[in-house]
């Protein structure tokens, strides 16, 4: 099964970024924007993972989310990777989270690797809510839209749990909640 790690922010954060978000969908035909009810913030891809891992993996990724604490996150500016002339996704960053959030993301990554889920893939953590992806080979030039996405800041919310995600690819996109645990305090 295809899995990832993720946060959930809560429908208020991300009614307000699908207002911010609205406006600009149908002036980008050369996207395909991401459906609201599958946003999310990956900590951790994981890809795919036979199941008898699974009780592990829960247990360690369960400790892993435990030694780290709650924090209050906000979604800011837009971004792209790689870059906006060539976009191949278009996110909103994550405001509030610094080193504890990175250091996070790495315990957990690390614990899901003990399970013998995922892999080290060398590149930095960039916490992101994607909004948008160009479609296969096609770089996009979304600087018009990074830029009009530049002041966005929301409201700030709680991230106090870590949720396995499984991925249902198909002709339309469906995410599992396998688990959720808590950070603490
Ligand atoms: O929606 P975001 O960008 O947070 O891009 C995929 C998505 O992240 C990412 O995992 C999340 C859930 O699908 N993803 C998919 N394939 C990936 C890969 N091979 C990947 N991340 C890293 N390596």
């Amino acid at each position: 099964m295809r899995l990832f790690v993720a946060l959930s922010p809560p429908p208020e954060a991300l009614a307000e970024v699908a207002e911010a978000v609205e406006p600009h969908r149908d002036d980008w035909p050369e996207l395909r924007w991401v459906a609201p009810e599958l946003w999310h913030v990956t900590m951790s891809f994981l890809g795919e993972v036979a199941e008898e891992a699974l009780p592990d993996l829960a247990e360690r990724l369960a400790r892993a989310a435990g030694r780290h604490p709650a924090m209050t996150l906000s979604f800011g500016a837009g971004g792209a990777f790689s870059s906006p002339a060539r976009a191949r996704v278009v996110w909103l960053g994550v405001r509030g989270g610094g080193l504890p959030l990175s250091r996070m993301a790495a315990s957990l990554a690390a614990g899901a690797r003990r399970a013998g889920a995922g892999h080290a893939d060398g590149k930095p953590f960039h916490p992101h809510l994607t909004l948008a992806r160009a479609r296969p080979r096609a770089g996009v030039d979304a600087r018009p839209l990074v830029e009009a996405l530049s002041s966005f800041a929301g409201t700030p919310w709680h991230a106090g749990a870590v949720h396995l995600m499984r991925s249902h690819l198909g002709p339309s996109v469906r995410y599992e909640a396998l688990g959720a645990w808590p950070l603490t305090g």
